[in-house]
């Protein structure tokens, strides 16, 4: 079997004395694969240092970690600028906040072209290299330009936009042709898929090869819809420990004989955390039944915070949690539990195991983990209800789930209302497909689903 290289923006590498941090299912799923193969994980170190460029490489098994430092400017430049005021944005309809500075574009190409040249020197003939996601999007151009003949792979884990939005970008154009570099581009679901197709025939002249190739540019590029998963049995079975521990208990007894509606988000405008507020709020107003009685915790840590509209977004949510909270609360009951602040994973499951509701309403995204998490950690005998955004790439699978439109506040509350008064057998019901489909769609499948096409691409 031919070894893997694995490039992301960042790498989940161990820390002292060998062990992994804790992260989350995807990073378990690639050092599976890795650890099977043998391999390199690529990518930044997380370090800005005075000239950049220097490589930081150690074994720890049959795995190789490979971890370049940047600039301030780099970072800038290609990761807070191109990747994340450009691309995001853009990528997740919000062209209102999308950036497009020059200078923002030339970074992400130079920091992509260093890419190319660290990673070129360490790979071998037979080496299958596997890219994620839109900070390196240019990296197989790039790689190919200086003679890499390896097969390459890229996964896109955010949404892919309709041609119509795309066109918005200045560079849409080299940005496909450099996309057709690769042999094979996965999407999180068939509609982003088809998005890009429709992109490639319609706006760049490009044609079919057969059903799921299609040919730009002289150079043929496989498509195929790969929803990511979670590594579900393990996630169950730490979720029924968690069931149990010191803090799960806490949280419990501080709910009482109340309804826990959880969320939990990085603090990212498309997780449409603001509408999410304000349809709790419409619950409290349009069934007040549930003053006093429900509690909405909404866990959501900081994410890119030296982005100007994660600051703005955060200053939102946080007025939107005090304005409900200052309407309705009560000297013994608090609505909204606002936490900027993350948990570990464990913790998380326990705060699902216990909750009445998982309230999982971006805006847009291209999968949606934590809905599946959610689901994941529910106790089979009282399980909780999914209410679940139809603009998460995992509305597609999650059939069980109460599907709603972010937008509509007065939808979203009375969807809280069905899941808070649906009966046991239905919940158990829904909750059943849910948990078998996720057992056979883990991340284990998505990952061996991706590498078989890659492999015969
Ligand atoms: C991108 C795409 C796609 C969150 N808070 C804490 C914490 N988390 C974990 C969740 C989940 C992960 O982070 C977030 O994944 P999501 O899929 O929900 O969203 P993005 O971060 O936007 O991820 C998305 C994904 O890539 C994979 O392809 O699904 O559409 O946008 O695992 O549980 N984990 C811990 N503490 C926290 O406070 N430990």
């Amino acid at each position: 079997m031919s070894r893997l290289v694995v490039v992301s923006n960042r790498v989940s590498a161990p820390r002292q004395g060998g062990r992994t941090g804790g992260e989350g299912g995807l990073a378990v799923g690639i050092l599976a694969a890795l650890r099977e193969r043998g391999g390199i994980w690529f990518g930044w170190s997380g370090k800005l240092t005075e000239q950049g460029g220097n490589l930081d490489v150690f074994d720890a098994g049959r795995i190789t970690y490979a971890m370049l430092d940047l600039t301030a400017r780099d970072y800038e430049e290609y990761y807070s600028g191109f990747a994340n005021r450009s691309l995001w944005p853009l990528f997740h309809y919000r062209l209102d906040l999308a950036d497009f500075t020059r200078r923002y574009l030339a970074g992400y190409q130079r920091v992509n072209a260093l890419f190319a040249s660290k990673l070129l020197p360490a790979l071998k003939d037979d080496d299958q290299i596997w890219i994620h996601d839109y900070h390196l999007i240019p990296l197989a151009d790039q790689l190919r330009q200086a003679g890499c003949r390896q097969k390459i792979g890229f996964f896109l884990h955010i949404p892919w936009p309709a041609p119509e939005v795309l066109v918005a970008l200045p560079n849409h154009r080299s940005l496909v042709n450099s996309l057709c570099a690769y042999d094979l581009v996965g999407f999180q679901t068939e509609t982003d898929r088809q998005a890009f197709i429709d992109y490639v025939l319609r706006d760049a002249g490009g044609t079919y090869v057969d059903e799921t190739t299609v040919e730009l540019n002289g150079r043929q590029v496989k498509t195929g819809a790969f929803p990511i998963s979670i590594d579900t049995g393990n996630l169950a079975r730490v979720a029924e420990e968690a069931a149990s521990t010191r803090h799960t208990e806490r949280l419990r007894a501080s709910i009482r004989d109340r309804d826990l509606i959880v969320g939990v988000d990085r603090l990212d405008y498309s997780k449409g955390l603001v509408a999410r507020v304000e349809a709790f709020e419409h619950l409290l107003k349009a069934y007040p039944a549930n003053r006093g009685r429900a509690v909405f915790l909404q866990i959501a840590p900081p994410s890119r915070s030296d982005v100007p509209e994660y600051q703005q977004i955060r200053a939102e949510l946080e007025a939107a949690c005090g304005r409900v909270n200052a309407a309705y609360a009560d000297f013994d009951w608090t609505p909204i539990r606002y936490l900027n602040k993350g948990f570990s994973r464990r913790l998380l499951t326990g705060f699902f195991r216990v909750s009445s509701i998982g309230l999982v309403t971006p805006l847009r995204d291209g999968m949606n983990l934590v809905a599946k998490e959610y689901v994941a950690c529910q106790n089979p005998d009282e399980p909780g209800v999914l209410v679940l955004s139809r603009f998460a790439g995992a509305a597609r699978e999650l059939d069980g789930a109460l599907i709603v439109n972010p937008y509509d506040n007065e939808g979203v509350a009375e969807a809280l209302q069905s899941a808070l008064a649906m009966s046991r057998d239905e919940r158990r019901e829904r909750w059943r497909t849910m948990f078998d489909y996720l057992k056979r769609h883990d991340i284990d499948a998505w990952r061996e689903s991706y590498l078989e096409a890659l492999a015969e691409a």
